[in-house]
């Protein structure tokens, strides 16, 4: 209980550091959807600072919405941004296209809003005898609540949001495994928001800690344990699944690795640490 206070009190200064950013960043044409309201293509960013331009267009609710109305849209631009790491993300590039890629699905997917709203929950002391179906059903976002497309597409995305983060955690903590600390001479791409993609590291480290958990039980892969997720968290009966409605929440900060060692790297590229 009292990590789980502590790792509140981490998150919530990170939370205040990315809101401020967020008002900063603000664009009140983007938001009131004075500008395009078509879905982007990749088209729209090629070249000398396309990446910057898509950063910028994924922090207006319009183009985001925009995205969201279409998926074929969404998927191109994943494809891009895939495209431009499938040799691995070292340089500033590839580091920013694994930052603007689970950026794209988190904000797609209402995992954003499950990011702040995990944070909030954070703000109450929990410890490891809460089930997962508890600390999940005060969590998900309302328009995600009881629909199973959209659930299962907010934890798609924050599975991907959480392999983006662990790439880039390697990309500036390279010793075999990560120490957790950014190595000499390593740093995020230029403009990154350090705090805001820390957190955002966090809460898919832990999704994915709480999937993995569902998964060691079900044994059924990713995609099945998402599936009983959903099932566990509305009361619905799979009779191919052996449900335990009484799982309870992992420690993710208790899972030694090289993913736990990315994100504290991410954490220590924001000046903070996470506890051991
Ligand atoms: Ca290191």
């Amino acid at each position: 209980m009292a990590r789980a206070r502590t790792i509140a009190l981490i998150l919530l200064p990170l939370l205040l550091l990315a809101g401020c950013s967020a008002l900063f960043d603000f664009n009140l044409f983007k938001a009131l959807g004075l500008d395009k309201t078509a879905a982007p293509s990749p088209s729209d960013y090629q070249g000398a600072g396309g990446l910057d331009k898509l950063a910028e267009d994924l922090s207006s609710p319009a183009v985001i919405d925009a995205l969201k109305d279409d998926p074929a849209a969404k998927a191109a631009l994943v494809t891009f941004l895939e495209g431009l790491i499938t040799g691995g993300v070292d340089t500033p590039e590839e580091q920013q296209a694994s930052i603007l890629l689970a950026d794209l699905e988190l904000k797609t997917t209402s995992g954003e809003e499950f990011v702040n709203n995990i944070v909030t929950a954070m703000m109450t002391p929990i410890d490891t005898s809460v089930k997962v179906v508890d600390l999940l059903r005060s969590i998900i976002p309302a328009d995600v609540a009881g629909d199973k497309t959209k659930f299962t597409a907010m934890m798609q995305g924050l599975m991907t949001a959480n392999a983006m983060y662990f790439a880039l955690g390697q990309s500036i903590d390279s010793d075999a495994g990560g120490d957790g600390v950014v190595d000499p001479g390593k740093s995020l791409p230029p403009g990154a928001n350090a705090g805001d993609i820390a957190q955002k590291a966090g809460v898919a480290f832990l999704a994915n800690a709480i999937v993995g958990k569902v998964d060691g039980v079900a044994a059924g892969g990713q995609s099945e344990a998402i599936e009983q997720m959903y099932y566990l968290l509305y009361d619905q009966i799979n009779p191919a699944f052996t449900i335990d409605p009484d799982l309870s929440m992992p420690d993710p900060f208790s899972i030694a690795g090289p993913e736990l060692n990315a994100v504290k790297a991410l954490y220590s590229a924001a000046g903070m640490t996470l506890p051991a």
